[in-house]
């Protein structure tokens, strides 16, 4: 059991009975009028849906042959009206004369079909259901971090899966496979290239490259997107500027995307970002970064392609508050975008850490179509070897309540779809940490229905991905659900935020104050000195608490009420703080940091009550990468509060261990084994 097969096993239901109740619903299948059978979704529907039933049940579903119904053993294919069932979405219905899968695209047929394989391969029963599903996002998107020379940017999984090297002839059957498994969770779309883009993806064999690629996920209902790097007409073509006003460099672009969609008649369109950690921009022109958008906008609109415009830019002001440099920029750009323009906000206003508030742009741009960028992978909580679900940090977010237009305008509510990072490589079992996958697993879930709760796909995932008893993947909800605040316990407890060491982002480094620019700094960000920690974004410090919605900051503004979650983030408190729960502030951290390491060791007591239970081995991979977890988790504990302490000057409180070494030990790791840089003796 090596991973590849991910939550798609279709391994042999070993209850008889199940079994065979099954094999008598899926005899054959039959294409109602108006359905085309010869369309290559259709058949990739087909074949994924012969292939499941052959693993699951040992049958071979046949055609149907004759206009004579076969019964309850048949399964139909039923075209049906835009007006009564959406784009990409179906019905599935069961009634005397079988199983009905109704949709009006093609998509549709495929999202049910893997909706059908999903309750066989969880034993659900197909007895008189009635099923409607329609996805709640249009866009639905994996954003790969992935470099033309097969690097992966932030990447724990191995190498790009995406090998530019020999495509357009060698088709991997992982692309087949990794279209197959992103359709199966509902995702419609591929960035394939880094955000720190490379103009040569725009070059003619560059382009060949990417349309065989466009074209083995077009089955799958997966468009493909690319970064558009915005000095591309200087640096591939010869300009002299890439000044979204030339008409030169206008003309480029125009001329670039016209020749993109004679190759891949369905692109999607660009992710772009810009004026951001070192990247080209409108903004070396003078131009507003709507004047950027716009420019690509109008060359993508004849072919209804789309930007896709980050919001993760840099202040030209270093002292601004980082956390609200995002919104400064862009709320007084709403309405002047292009309607094919969405801007695509991180969750959180600074980068992806274990726990940020919602980014205060969502639903601050009424006229403005956003999307929800999330990092599936995970450079700031523990990257490849620490056991997180990300699953609960994804719908806290998404249930966050902007109040923008009133209560309940949940940040869900204000986005037009989900951007995930992507955690996949060439690793064999594609994520590295085998619980990866339930994370990939889950954006595409939560895209589709933002509803869903972390539990149920977490459900799901584990009883796709795993066999065995109920309390098994009982045993597995458990951990993911619990691991992310145990992760934001040993890493950041109580609202502090970005305190990883430099560049590689893994392991602490709250001390570090030496970079360029002072919010890349940890000790920007936790401020701490022999008075107290924290940073004062009230009225009294930077006030990005006054860009959230009134009521928002009636629920942060006063340090008595404020969750203590967010405490940090908001307030800058003396280490005697009294807490809500009569603890001093500084026991509290201490204890969160505690509680943090302990955390762990629960994690591997859940999941060593599981050997013997689960194949050996995906659980002595994840035993080994537990053990990696609780020393670090330690480590992380330890270098926080052996820092900390250095300024604050108090004692540990009761319960929380002497840390294993002095700061300047913490201090002078050199990080031999970080991932992303060189070793370096
Ligand atoms: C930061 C990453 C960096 C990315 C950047 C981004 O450290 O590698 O390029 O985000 O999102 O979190 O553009």
């Amino acid at each position: 059991e090596d991973g590849y097969r991910l939550w798609l096993r279709y391994d042999r239901i070993t209850d008889e009975s199940v079994r065979s109740g099954y094999v008598d619903r899926f005899a054959t299948f039959r294409m109602g009028t108006g359905v085309d059978s010869s369309s290559a979704t259709l058949r990739a529907a087909i074949d994924e849906l012969r292939t499941g039933l052959a693993g699951m049940l040992g049958t071979n579903l046949a055609p149907a042959r004759g206009a004579q119904k076969s019964g309850s053993g048949e399964l139909t294919f039923a075209r049906v009206p835009a007006d009564q069932i959406g784009a990409e979405g179906y019905r599935i219905t069961d009634t005397d004369g079988g199983l009905r899968l109704s949709a009006s695209d093609d998509a549709g047929f495929l999202y049910g079909v893997f909706h059908l394989l999903r309750m066989v391969q969880m034993g659900e029963s197909l007895e008189g259901i009635s099923i409607e599903e329609q996805p709640e996002k249009a866009v639905r998107i994996l954003n790969h971090w992935d470099n033309l020379d097969g690097t992966v940017e932030r990447g724990y999984a191995g190498f790009s899966i995406f090998n530019w090297h020999t495509l357009p002839e060698i088709i991997d059957q992982r692309y087949t496979d990794y279209a197959r498994a992103c359709a199966s969770v509902g995702i419609n779309g591929s960035v394939v290239t880094n955000v720190n883009a490379n103009a040569l993806i725009f070059r003619e064999d560059y382009l060949d490259k990417a349309a065989a690629l466009a074209d083995v996920f077009r089955p799958y209902g997966i468009k493909l997107y690319l970064t558009a790097r915005f000095s591309s007409p200087m640096e591939l073509g010869g300009l002299d500027t890439a000044d979204p006003l030339d008409p030169a460099v206008m003309a480029w672009w125009k001329e670039k995307v016209d020749e993109i969609y004679t190759r891949i008649p369905d692109f999607g369109g660009f992710v772009v970002k810009a004026n951001s950690e070192g990247q080209p921009g409108p903004r070396e022109y003078g131009r507003s970064h709507a004047e950027g958008a716009n420019m690509l906008a109008d060359a993508l609109a004849p072919h209804d392609g789309i930007v896709m415009w980050r919001a993760f830019v840099y202040n030209s002001d270093p002292d601004a508050d980082r956390a609200m440099q995002a919104y400064e920029e862009f709320v007084p750009l709403d309405g002047t975008f292009r309607d094919n323009v969405m801007v695509q906000v991180k969750n959180g206003p600074i980068d992806f850490q274990p726990r940020e508030p919602f980014s205060p742009l969502f639903g601050a741009t009424p006229k403005t179509p956003l999307l929800l960028e999330l990092q599936i992978t995970k450079e700031y909580l523990g990257q490849g070897t620490h056991l997180v679900g990300l699953a609960p940090m994804f719908t806290e977010t998404l249930e966050a309540d902007t109040y923008q237009q009133g209560k309940g305008t949940t940040v869900a509510s204000t986005v037009r779809g989900l951007a995930g990072v992507a955690n996949i490589g060439t690793d064999r079992n594609w994520t590295g940490h085998p619980f990866n996958q339930a994370d990939w697993y889950a954006f595409g879930r939560l895209a589709w229905d933002p509803a869903m709760s972390a539990e149920a796909i977490y459900a799901e995932w584990a009883a796709l991905t795993y066999d065995g008893e109920p309390e098994v993947a009982q045993t597995i909800v458990d951990m993911l659900i619990e691991s992310r605040e145990i992760c934001v316990n040993y890493m950041t407890p109580l609202g502090l935020a970005h305190q990883m060491a430099t560049g590689h982002h893994y392991g602490p480094g709250p001390w570090v104050s030496n970079l360029g620019r002072p919010e890349w700094n940890p000790a920007y960000y936790n401020r701490a000195d022999s008075n107290g920690i924290g940073f004062d974004r009230t009225e009294s410090g930077s006030n990005a608490l006054a860009q959230y919605a009134p009521q928002v900051q009636a629920m942060f503004a006063d340090p008595k009420t404020c969750p203590p979650k967010y405490l940090l983030w908001f307030h800058h408190l003396p280490w005697d703080w009294e807490m809500q729960n009569g603890e001093i502030l500084w026991d509290e951290l201490c204890r969160r940091y505690q509680e943090g390491v302990e955390g762990t060791e629960w994690l591997a007591a859940r999941w060593q009550s599981l050997e013997g239970k689960v194949d050996p081995e995906r659980h002595q991979q994840v035993t080994q990468y537990l053990e990696v977890q609780q020393r670090e988790a330690k480590w992380w504990r330890d270098a926080s509060i052996a820092y900390f302490r250095s300024l604050s000057g108090l004692p540990l409180p009761e319960g929380v261990p002497e840390p294993e070494h002095d700061l300047a030990y913490y201090k002078g790791l050199s990080y031999p084994y970080a991932p992303g840089i060189q070793p370096q003796w």
